[in-house]
């Protein structure tokens, strides 16, 4: 009776999992959609690097408990946003914003809540833009809308996040102050040469747009 319980548990999770792995599958071929869409017109290509993670049943079922949730699928469904992780990697910050436009253009992406890490970064130095948005997956017995947590950052943001999390792992969340320090220093360091290389960019669009204008007077004298 209680094994049939258990099983009837673990089956009924496999299916809310399998919801969140479509919503990632359907995220990243849209992202995918653009990227070949750029590779294809554009100059240039926004997108350099696309991820996803999918948060393990453990993993969801501790944040729960941690932020003090009920232990059910529904308070799971409600409260558990970021089960669904997709995380896309520019060269540039105005890229950011590009993207962010192009998802939020999509008829059938909604986007819920944005948190904009670069415009006010955390306490720990952290940046990357997340949306929080909600996108239909159509199931054999229906449609469902699932919540996917979209972070959007540049490859600086990338190296910096990476790095900071892999040491807030290794002290288990209790990083020494000069360590934390540190770290502040370097999102600092990361973030100029993210303007930086911004204001690069931005120079060598207008340059072209220089060089164009050039050619084309060339043309007609
Ligand atoms: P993982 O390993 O990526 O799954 P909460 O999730 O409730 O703790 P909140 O406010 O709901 O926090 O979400 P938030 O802070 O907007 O985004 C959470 C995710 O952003 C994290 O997921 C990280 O991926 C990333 N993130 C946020 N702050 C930091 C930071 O200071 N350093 C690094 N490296 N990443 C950060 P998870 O689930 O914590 O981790």
């Amino acid at each position: 009776e209680e094994l049939d319980g258990i099983r009837r548990q673990r089956a009924r999770f496999t299916d809310f999992m399998l919801g969140y792995k479509f919503a990632i599958d359907e995220m990243i071929t849209k992202i995918n959609i653009l990227r070949e869409d750029f590779n294809n017109t554009n100059e240039y290509n926004p997108i350099e690097h696309i991820s996803s993670r999918l948060k393990t049943p453990q993993n969801i079922v501790r944040k729960v408990r941690r932020k003090k949730f009920p232990l059910s699928f529904d308070s799971m469904r409600d409260n558990i946003l970021d089960i669904a992780g997709v995380r896309v990697t520019c060269s540039f910050i105005s890229d950011i914003y590009k993207i962010r436009d192009m998802i939020a253009d999509q008829e059938d992406v909604t986007i819920f809540e944005e948190r904009d890490y670069i415009a006010r970064p955390k306490a720990s130095g952290y940046q990357s833009l997340h949306l929080l948005v909600e996108i239909p997956v159509f199931r054999a017995r229906g449609t469902e809308r699932i919540p996917v947590e979209l972070q959007i950052r540049t490859i600086a943001m990338d190296f910096w996040a990476s790095l900071e999390h892999k040491i807030y792992y290794k002290y288990d969340g209790h990083v020494p102050d000069d360590l934390q320090r540190e770290l502040i220093q370097a999102a600092d360091v990361a973030s100029r040469l993210d303007r930086t290389m911004e204001g690069l960019h931005e120079s060598v669009r207008q340059g072209e747009v220089v060089h164009l204008a050039d050619e084309a007077t060339d043309r007609e004298a």
